[in-house]
C-alpha cells in the first residue's frame, strides 16, 4: 500500500541530486594557472570577483562594440608568481602564456605583451558583460584582448593559462 509512495521517494532522492549535478556540470567552473609559475592557481568566479576589476572593450567579428569587466591577466599571473616586472628580462623573455579553451582553441601571448613595464595595454580575463554572465558558447570565462584589428585572440570558454619557456 505504501509501496508507491516509497518508490516515489526513492526516485526523488536519486533524481534531485542528479538533476542538480547535470545543471551545474557537476562543479563550479574555474580557470587554472599552471606551468612555469611558483604558485599554481585554480580561480573560481568568486576568486576573480575579489581581485582587481577593470572595464575592457573590443569589437567583435561583426563590428559590434562589446563592453566587459574583468581582472587583468597580469594581476592573475603576478598572484601565480610568474616572472614579471623587473624579473622579466634575460631568458624570462623567452616565456609565453598559452590560453587553452574547452573547445580545443589555443592562443599564445609572449609575457612582454602582458607586462605593464612593456605596455599599457591590459588583456583581461572576464566572466561578465554589462553585468550579465557570458553565454555558454562564450563563457563562463573569456580573455578579452583590446586594441587588435580582429578578435581572434579573444579566447572564449577559457579553461587554463599555461606559462612555458619557448626556448629548447
Ligand atoms: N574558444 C574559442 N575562442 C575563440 C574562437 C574559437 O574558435 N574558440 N574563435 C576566435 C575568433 S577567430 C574570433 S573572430 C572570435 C569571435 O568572437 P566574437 O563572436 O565575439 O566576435 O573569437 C575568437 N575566440
Ligand atoms: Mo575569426
Amino acid at each position: 500500500m505504501h509501496f508507491r509512495r516509497s518508490f516515489l521517494l526513492i526516485l526523488l532522492a536519486w533524481a534531485v541530486p542528479i538533476l542538480i549535478f547535470c545543471q551545474t556540470g557537476g562543479r563550479d567552473p574555474f580557470v587554472k594557472i599552471s606551468g612555469e609559475v611558483s604558485k599554481p592557481l585554480t580561480l573560481y568566479k568568486e576568486d576573480l570577483a575579489k581581485m582587481k576589476q577593470v572595464p575592457v572593450a573590443f569589437t567583435d567579428r561583426n563590428g559590434k562594440s562589446r563592453q566587459f569587466t574583468g581582472t587583468p591577466v597580469l594581476d592573475i599571473l603576478a598572484q601565480a608568481g610568474v616572472t614579471l616586472g623587473k624579473d622579466l628580462r634575460g631568458e624570462n623573455l623567452t616565456k609565453y602564456m598559452m590560453v587553452k579553451c574547452a573547445d580545443g582553441y589555443e592562443v599564445l601571448f609572449s609575457l612582454a605583451e602582458l607586462d605593464s613595464s612593456f605596455t599599457d595595454r591590459k588583456i583581461v580575463l572576464v566572466f561578465q558583460s554589462e553585468g550579465k554572465p557570458l553565454s555558454a558558447t562564450e563563457g563562463p570565462f573569456r580573455v578579452v584582448v583590446p586594441g587588435e584589428k580582429k578578435p581572434a585572440r579573444s579566447c572564449m570558454q577559457v579553461t587554463e593559462l599555461v606559462i612555458r619557456y619557448a626556448k629548447e
